[in-house]
């Protein structure tokens, strides 16, 4: 008797059955399955018949699959959309929505009906996945996306990704149902910098052969041009602005963007950026025909820089031509979305607003690897967007791991399992070492500290073991070694695997880093033995000694001028509750140790001597970096709002020793706007003088004076009077 089940995602992940099943390979989630869970051998060859009607890129789909097309194959496969009179039989079952499909799987062969070609694409990717373990199920699939626009926006800040990375990403985004790429790196000067200029011809050669291969993938290559910096709302700036979509449009893109983010002054103005849009839908959109809806990144893109009466939101809401799709990061730059957030900025933009998220993108903390599960986003808001694209590392292929559930959240959203999409996208990744990897993610999660507040809970596994072990407890140490030596085994699979080598490229310093905090924690372990067991010295003290080193060599490793990023140095992984636990655990030893034997070795192996405390939200929480000599307060990419008299102010927990310190804030003049104080160790604050070199010099240099101050604080007050709006390109002092 056929058993029918309509599955979840939700189901799938609680019933061990349809785990098993080849469905459950298929990434997103589909929406309604009827299976028997029949499996069948996938075919090595089929008869393949693919109908007029659809699209050329999905035929080649089917034949680049890798499986022998012949003639008097037993295993058929019909390919076709639901106008097909050959397929009327079919109709009823194909969801009537864009890009839907019903697929259906007998014994004899496969049919794939889709709403429309890319319907048709979607349900053949989904027969391809299933077929991923060498079998093939007996089913019957009806599926659509609950989202109309899913992918990525390259618009992180740092190095662009490659060609390669790009064309690379474009095939994942296929085979994963998404159909957005959004091209707009920060750093691509013919994107920002310089947008007026056209590109070079052996750029422009590369960015059509990426929108073909968009083309090839069902994907939609929007083309992102960022004027807003220094564009003048005048009739010339206009028309540079549509020669340069026009050359765009030449060489084959239908899909732009306008970005007007983390900008300041002229071009921020809304009414502005509303009649510029509206003229481009006029003059190039319309009259080409053939171009998508606009889209526009704000200047106001998040809740936390807006107003409930917000003049800004307002003249985009009521000012943009209907149909311009307006972009928009949450409640704060980087933020879960929920639905209440949701609910309020459509309100006031008179539309679904098109969501940016800030995940897993780390240009603000570039010292981390962000490879965990891809969670918190409300699971009701299907509905209330346009589109949904994630903004990931400048790592491609590592993006790859949030990148892959961001196509299931989107695809099917009441079904999504952050848990299972997680396992299942370290699968697909890395096939040969998913576990190697899962491991080694465990440890890569957490953001650390960072100016938007966005944490992740690493570690969540372990900790229980992690908290027990930090108060010395004998079960929970032991569990924690096996730990460290399992890390340790991960980092080593890793390094020498060979399946995906641009990956472990990325990966390598994080690989080469978590060596040594795993060989950190298994040697506090071993302290612990040493301790138990009455050894002294000189055992104890060895390793002692060498949980020390560990820790200088985990910090030459981030400050390693080979691995330094270019903005913020570092590596760090494993922060949020493995460290911690084993540095408790160190100092717990060290202080017995100490007592039983009457030493006096160091109980804390890490020092923050540095502090940042500031009146300036944006900046309270921004990291700092002390090198051997310098100290960075690492860059906001965004523009940072100084109230009158706000103040920024770095404490030092032990008196020290200044030889210089300048800092960039964008803007030559900056440096008559602030008051810059040192705080002796008398207690006593002293002013010290700020100074521009030249007539153009955007960097705040101080005066003489302050070389060899001994000092306990470091404060700058904004004294202009007023509101300053300035962008914090660095804050360094050197000692
Ligand atoms: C930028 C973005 C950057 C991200 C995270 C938007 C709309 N713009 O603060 O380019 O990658 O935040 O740092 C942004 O998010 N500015």
């Amino acid at each position: 008797m056929k058993k029918t089940l309509f599955l979840s995602l939700a189901l799938l992940g609680s019933m061990a059955p349809a785990a098993q099943a080849q469905v459950s390979l298929v990434n997103p989630v589909p929406h309604r399955v009827e299976t028997a869970g029949t499996l069948l051998a996938a075919p090595e060859a089929w008869q393949a018949e693919v109908l007029k009607s659809v699209p050329a890129y999905v035929g080649a789909a089917i034949a680049e699959a890798g499986i022998e097309q012949r003639a008097d194959a037993p295993f058929r496969l019909k390919v076709g959309t639901a106008g097909d009179k050959a397929l009327a039989k079919y109709r009823k079952r194909v969801p009537a929505v864009a890009e839907g499909y019903y697929l259906e799987v007998t014994p004899q062969g496969a049919v794939v009906v889709g709403r429309d070609g890319r319907g048709a694409y979607y349900g053949v990717q989904t027969l391809l996945q299933m077929m991923g373990e060498g079998r093939l199920e007996v089913c019957q699939i009806e599926d659509y996306p609950d989202v109309a626009f899913r992918g990525s926006i390259e618009g992180f800040y740092g190095r662009p990704w490659s060609h390669e990375h790009r064309l690379r990403q474009l095939d994942f985004y296929g085979r994963n149902k998404m159909n957005v790429y959004i091209y707009g790196p920060k750093d691509d000067p013919y994107h920002r910098a310089h947008w007026r200029e056209p590109y070079p011809a052996d750029e422009a050669a590369r960015i059509k052969e990426l929108n073909e291969r968009a083309q090839l993938r069902g994907v939609h290559f929007y083309w992102a041009i960022h004027p807003g910096m220094d564009i003048k709302w005048t009739e010339a700036d206009r028309q540079h602005l549509v020669e340069k979509l026009e050359k765009m449009y030449a060489l084959g893109i239908r899909s732009f963007a306008v970005f007007f983010d983390d900008i300041w002054g002229e071009g921020a103005k809304g009414e502005n950026q509303a009649a510029l849009l509206n003229y481009v839908d006029d003059v190039f959109v319309k009259k080409h025909g053939d171009v998508a809806p606009l889209l526009l990144c704000p200047t106001e893109y998040n809740r936390s820089w807006s107003s409930d009466e917000s003049p800004y939101l307002k003249a985009l809401g009521e000012g943009l031509h209907e149909g311009i799709e307006v972009m928009w990061t949450g409640n704060t730059v980087v933020h879960n979305i929920y639905k209440e957030g949701m609910e309020w900025i459509n309100a006031r933009l008179k539309r679904k607003t098109y969501i940016w998220w800030n995940y897993p993108v780390s240009d603000f903390v570039r010292d981390r690897m962000l490879l965990g599960p891809t969670y918190g986003n409300d699971l009701d808001i299907a509905g209330l967007m346009s589109g949904f694209v994630s903004n990931p590392m400048q790592y491609a292929e590592s993006s790859k791991v949030s990148l892959y559930s961001v196509a299931d959240y989107t695809w099917n959203m009441a079904a999504y399992d952050w848990k299972t999409s997680w396992e299942k996208a370290l699968k697909d990744l890395l096939p040969s070492e998913a576990s190697a990897l899962r491991t080694f993610a465990m440890y890569n999660e957490d953001l650390g500290p960072n100016g938007h507040g966005f944490r992740r809970d690493e570690g969540r596994e372990m900790a229980e073991d992690c908290r027990l072990a930090a108060e010395g407890d004998a079960r929970a140490v032991e569990e924690m070694a096996a730990q460290s030596t399992l890390l340790i085994a991960a980092a080593d699979r890793l390094l020498r695997c060979e399946e995906n080598p641009l990956l472990i490229d990325e990966l390598r310093p994080w690989l080469t880093q978590a060596k040594v905090v795993a060989e950190y924690g298994l040697t506090v372990c071993a302290m612990k033995t040493a301790l138990d067991n009455g050894w002294g010295e000189p055992q104890f003290a060895d390793l002692y000694r060498h949980a020390r080193d560990l820790k200088k060599l985990m910090y030459d490793n981030e400050n390693d001028p080979a691995q330094l990023h270019e903005y913020q140095t570092g590596t760090k992984l494993a922060t949020l509750r493995y460290l911690p636990a084993m540095n408790s655990l160190f100092a717990l030893l060290v202080e017995r140790y100490n007592r039983q034997s009457g030493a006096a070795l160091e109980v804390s192996s890490d020092y923050a001597p540095f502090h940042i405390e500031s009146s300036v939200a944006q900046l309270a929480q921004l990291p700092l970096v002390a090198t051997g000599t310098e100290l960075k307060v690492t860059p906001s990419n965004e523009v940072i709002k100084w109230a009158p008299d706000s103040y920024f102010t770095i404490t030092c927990e032990r008196p020290t020793r200044l030889a210089g310190m300048d800092f960039n804030f964008g803007h030559h003049g900056a440096a008559a706007d602030f008051r810059l104080e040192v705080r002796e160790e008398s207690g006593e604050w002293t002013n010290i003088g700020l100074l521009h070199y030249g007539d153009t010099d955007e960097v705040v240099h101080t005066t003489d004076e302050i070389s060899g101050k001994v000092v306990t604080a470091i404060r700058l007050t904004n004294v202009s009077g007023g509101e300053l709006q300035y962008y914090f390109r660095s804050f360094r002092v050197s000692r």
